[in-house]
């Protein structure tokens, strides 16, 4: 049986690592627009899928995984705009060569263009995601 003050606690808990992310997201001078921090009452019902007024286990892990996508992808947000150099909106050819995950990379770097899905010559945030989803993936394991 799981202690439900403890869960709404442990809720509580999340919903404030959520604001603030949303709080510092907002503190960037960012071109796209932020979501708005939801009141913790509305953050409480999006949670509570069936609407019993307590958060399960369940509904926990979901609001809980959700936050932590949220949380990455605000981090990647993050480095795309601090490696478009000019401001762009977009990874273009130059910032692209720049990327510490393509100097590291050094001779065994992709090219660009196989990340650049519509051929435009430059990153967008989603392709950029596509890059950095392989690159992660390829990295060569550390030796134990
Ligand atoms: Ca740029
Ligand atoms: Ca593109």
């Amino acid at each position: 049986m799981i202690n439900n003050k403890k869960m709404q606690m442990a809720c509580v808990a999340a919903m404030l690592i959520a604001g603030s992310q949303m709080v510092a997201a907002q503190n960037k001078p960012a071109g796209e627009p932020v979501r708005r921090a939801g009141s913790p009452e509305e953050v409480f019902a999006a949670w509570d899928k069936d609407k019993n007024k307590s958060i399960s286990l369940d509904e926990f892990k979901v609001g809980w995984n959700n936050v932590m996508q949220a949380n990455a992808v605000a981090r990647l947000q993050g480095q795309f705009r601090s490696h478009d150099a000019n401001k762009s909106g977009f990874i273009e050819a130059t910032e692209f060569a720049n990327l510490p995950i393509i100097k590291q990379a050094g001779k065994s770097a992709p090219m660009m263009s196989a990340y650049d899905a519509n051929g435009d010559q430059k990153l967008d945030f989603k392709e950029y995601l596509g890059l950095i989803e392989t690159m992660m993936k390829n990295r060569p394991q550390p030796a134990k």
